[in-house]
């Protein structure tokens, strides 16, 4: 622990820079600890960096995108966490927050890369248009892929922050007629990146003090994505897991299972396809709930190459993991009922399952009595209770 956080000044210097107590700069350094999956004694040396150490220079370039990235970390209100982030960084550029406009801004730009030479944190937010040697996106007489190289050239590190710039997002859905392409295309490299539209600003924040405090960025999966951030798929942390695994579906939007919080699958959500602590984390500091899924939409698979605005939002999901742990409680029944034909008929539809497998998952939930094919027929698809009105 550093002198500064044995006496308190440098916590209180937070404090009054932040407007925030000691308390929850500390339980937020903890949380961003326990977030990276970092060892006992992180949350010390992060609080610890964010109270001592230089500000890293960051350059901030906006290309083809919605500014939502920058929105979503000005918009988080935990202890003002964009008050954190704008005091854990040193904002040299930045086109959208920038005072300062024209040549007066680009001169800004060049003088903190030539003065933070080798040491500055390049964030790069949009795609890059490729087509027609990037005339379609330019700044200052500069094309996006001109600028990105010139300012990758000196970066210590580089960062793609939000779907655009990680693998091309919404500007290259098809027929991407501007060629937008990722700044890990344009670079020629895999760089670490932060996808989600937006990405969660905590991912974002975690990254930059990760930076901060090892003087690294995170460890990162082979898409360059954080290892803490993107290695659990959603489906497995949603929770309303146990409604997939019993077959309670929404089968469409203000039906009965959609207002009881029944599973979205059949709605298309890609949380079975799509890698992301969005159910851990969640947006906005709202509470319970707060993330897209919890609010009762699919989830469309925006951190996700070839899922999010590639894949219809209705379509179906590739299902990574559709069997239930053998040993996965059983859920409670509504009033003995049970899961209806349907909705095992479903869940076998789903796992890609022969019809007549509904009858096999069935007797797993040990929950419905599934009559034979043909006494079904004669029925004309009714329920005892609806034969019986009739
Ligand atoms: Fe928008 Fe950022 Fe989406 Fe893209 O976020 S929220 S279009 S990922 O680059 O501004
Ligand atoms: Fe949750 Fe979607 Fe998986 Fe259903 S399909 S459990 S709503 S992530
Ligand atoms: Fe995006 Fe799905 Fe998370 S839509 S924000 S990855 S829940």
């Amino acid at each position: 622990m550093s002198a500064n956080i044995k006496t308190n000044e440098g916590v209180d210097a937070v404090e009054s820079r932040l407007g925030i107590s000691r308390r929850s700069f500390l339980q937020l350094c903890a949380a961003m600890a326990a977030t990276m999956g970092l060892p006992a004694g992180a949350d010390l040396a992060i609080a610890n960096a964010i109270v001592n150490k230089k500000r890293p220079s960051v350059i901030w370039l906006h290309f083809q995108e919605c500014t939502g990235c920058t929105e979503s970390l000005l918009r988080a209100e935990h202890p003002t966490l964009e008050k954190l982030i704008l005091d854990v960084i040193s904002l040299d550029y930045h086109e959208t927050l920038f005072a300062a406009a024209g040549h007066q801004v680009e001169a800004a730009r060049r003088l903190a890369m030539k003065e933070n030479k080798g040491k500055y944190l390049l964030v790069v937010e949009g795609a890059i248009p490729t087509k027609d040697k990037g005339i379609y996106c330019k700044i200052g007489g500069q094309t996006a892929i001109d600028m990105l190289k010139e300012c990758a050239a000196d970066a210590g590190a580089v960062v793609a922050i939000g779907s655009c710039s990680s693998w091309g997002g919404m500007p290259s859905t098809g027929p991407n007629p501007t060629g937008s392409s990722s700044a890990g295309e344009v670079l020629g490299k895999v760089i670490p990146n932060i996808p989600g539209c937006p990405p969660n600003p905590y991912n974002f924040l975690s990254t930059v003090v990760h930076f901060l405090t090892f003087g690294k960025l995170p460890e990162v999966d082979q898409l360059g994505r954080p290892k803490f951030a993107y290695s659990r798929l959603i489906h497995d942390n949603c929770e309303r897991r146990a409604h997939f695994d019993a077959g309670r579906f929404a089968m469409e939007f203000g039906d009965e299972g959609h207002r009881k919080g029944y599973c979205l699958y059949k709605l298309g959500c890609k949380g079975p396809e799509t890698y992301a602590n969005c159910p851990q984390i969640l947006f906005g500091d709202v509470g319970n709930a707060s993330w897209p899924v919890g609010t009762g939409h699919p989830c469309i698979g925006c951190t996700e190459k070839g899922i999010g605005f590639t894949k219809p939002i209705h379509a179906l999901s590739d299902l990574k993991n559709v069997v239930p742990p053998l040993g996965f409680p059983r859920i409670v029944e509504e009033q003995g009922s049970g899961a209806t034909i349907a909705s095992v008929a479903v869940v076998a539809a789903a796992a890609g399952a022969a019809v007549g497998a509904a009858a096999a998952m069935a007797k797993n939930l040990g929950q419905v009595t599934v009559p034979p094919p043909e006494k079904a027929d004669k029925t004309g698809g009714k329920t005892e209770t609806e034969r019986a009105e009739s």
